[in-house]
């Protein structure tokens, strides 16, 4: 697929996805999210690749949905444009995703980061869900991943009045991982990337997917999912390397499998 809305790169094992249609503050049209979905989904089935980073610009990570293209469609080509399923393949996407946001995260912006695994941000990022402010209300996700995130109270503030809120509030609210300048938030996101990145595969894929496990299950549920996961990676070749290397007092030489 050729991408007009997206700038891809790899470098060793990282791969780096940057929302680039700068014009309109990086709003998510169709074709950018098909893009997306279609990158994320390639990059997750390459072996070479062990952590995504998902950026935008200095400006703006993204505002939100398109709203000139949003503006044209009726309930009914919204459901059966189906566009939501889209953002659930990127809610599968196995390996780590690390979104490193500077400026706007805004609506779906601001879904889209809540997706990734971690956020990473800039000094001036902020973040809100201003579809009240256009007579919506957030539909990727914002009521629940917001709420698990921030906890109600603010969740409804930024719901119900469209607010934003600045990258300080954010990690205060425990939005985000951390906030750096903003000539760093990428070099940090990178950082943060390799360092996951030389970990067991196996290990980060599994132990990813019991995080986000721990957010629609019970504690009873979640805790047999981390259980049984446990497990399965003693049948890893990388756990008995792993271990052998701690005995011999060396660096492990990880596999993947
Ligand atoms: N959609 C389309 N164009 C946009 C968007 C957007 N979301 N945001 C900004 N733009 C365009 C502007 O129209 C403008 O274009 P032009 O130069 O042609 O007039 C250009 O980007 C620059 O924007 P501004 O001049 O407005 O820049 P400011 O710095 O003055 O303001 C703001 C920046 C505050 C971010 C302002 O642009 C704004 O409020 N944008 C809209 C934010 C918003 O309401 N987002 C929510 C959209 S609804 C949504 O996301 C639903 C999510 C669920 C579905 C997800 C499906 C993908």
């Amino acid at each position: 697929m050729e991408y007009k809305h997206l700038l891809v790169s790899k470098e060793n094992s990282i791969a780096v996805v940057q929302l680039n249609r700068p014009e309109v503050l990086n709003a998510l049209n169709l074709r950018l999210m098909d893009e997306l979905v279609h990158v994320l989904t390639a990059l997750d089935n390459d072996d070479e690749v062990r952590a995504i980073v998902l950026h935008g610009n200095e400006k703006a990570f993204a505002a939100g949905a398109d709203i000139t293209e949003m503006s044209e469609a009726g309930a009914i080509e919204m459901l059966i444009r189906d566009q939501f399923t889209k953002w659930d393949k990127i809610r599968k996407v196995k390996k780590p995703l690390i979104a490193a946001v500077s400026g706007f995260a805004l609506g779906g912006g601001c879904e889209l980061t809540m997706i990734c695994d971690i956020i990473i941000a800039s000094e001036s990022a902020r973040f809100g869900q201003p579809e009240i402010n256009i007579g919506v209300m957030p539909g990727a996700g914002g009521t629940q991943r917001l709420t698990r995130a921030v906890g109600k109270q603010k969740a409804m503030e930024m719901v119900l009045t469209g607010n934003h809120i600045t990258a300080q509030e954010a990690l205060e609210y425990g939005l985000v991982l951390r906030v750096v300048p903003v000539e760093l938030y990428l070099k940090e996101a990178l950082h943060l990337a390799k360092e996951i990145a030389s970990r067991p595969p196996m290990s980060v894929q599994l132990a990813k997917e019991s995080v986000l496990k721990s957010f629609d299950t019970t504690i009873e549920g979640g805790l047999e999912f981390e259980r049984k996961n446990f497990y399965l990676l003693f049948a890893t070749e990388d756990s008995k390397e792993g271990m052998k290397a701690f005995k011999e007092k060396r660096k492990a030489d990880w596999q993947g499998k």
